[in-house]
């Protein structure tokens, strides 16, 4: 019998593009369907995630598994054993689901800050932003991906925030160039790969998308 694989998804989420890029490492052919998430959730997405009613939700022969880090590694436990994301060291292991928690914890909600608020607020999320950024380019050192040689689960986990950074900088007048330039170096080589760049929207269009949203919030 075939395989069914079902992406619940949303064009602009972070989270969504892990479990995309992810998918495309391991040439997972799936039915991508985009949520009307800020309007209109599906009777399929509350069925299938009613904890948190939240994308990305991977439909895997009619079974869900919920939260995009715990996708990518059930995604690297079922498919392509011969390309892992993840290390078999169980210290690299750790380690790696250490960084990838890491942006989740500080990068995430410093460009939330960035995205939402104004005047000090922004400036501090901005700090924040740049300051995450700067220890995990430390992380990365001199090395081509997150785990070395191989592109792997940090690189999944942060590259869909590159398409973030024109915002940030627009929103802040700043250049993320400038403050990382290793970091920035390392998210052109991943953007070389087929697989990210067919799952990172354009960064002009999510600029878009973010400015419409902070519009609205501002008129609230
Ligand atoms: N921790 C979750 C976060 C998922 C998440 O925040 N998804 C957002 C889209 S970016 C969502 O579905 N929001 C809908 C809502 O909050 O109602 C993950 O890693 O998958």
């Amino acid at each position: 019998m075939a395989e069914e694989v079902i992406l619940l998804d949303f064009w602009p989420s972070p989270f969504g593009m892990r479990t995309r890029i992810a998918l495309r490492e391991k040439g997972v052919h799936f039915d991508q369907r985009e949520e009307e998430l800020l309007s209109n959730k599906s009777p399929l997405l509350l069925q299938m995630n009613p904890v948190h009613k939240k994308i990305p939700i991977l439909i895997h022969n009619g079974k869900p598994i919920c939260e995009s880090h715990i996708i990518v590694q059930y995604i690297d436990e079922t498919w392509g054993p011969e390309s892992p994301l993840l290390p078999s060291d169980p210290h690299e292991r750790a380690r790696a689901r250490f960084w990838a928690d890491y942006v989740d914890n500080k990068i995430f909600p410093a460009g939330l800050m960035v995205w939402w608020s104004t005047g000090e607020a922004q400036e501090a999320g901005k700090n924040d932003f740049i300051e995450g950024l700067k220890l995990l380019e430390g992380e990365l050192g001199d090395k081509a991906y997150f785990g070395g040689e191989r592109f792997g689960f940090v690189d999944v986990s942060l590259m869909p925030f590159y398409c973030w950074f024109y915002a940030v900088e627009t929103f802040t007048s700043c250049s993320i160039e400038d403050e990382c330039p290793k970091l920035v170096g390392w998210a052109k080589r991943c953007m070389q790969r087929e697989s990210v760049a067919k799952s990172l929207p354009d960064q002009h269009k999510v600029y878009d998308f973010m400015a419409e949203v902070r519009k609205k919030l501002q008129a609230q």
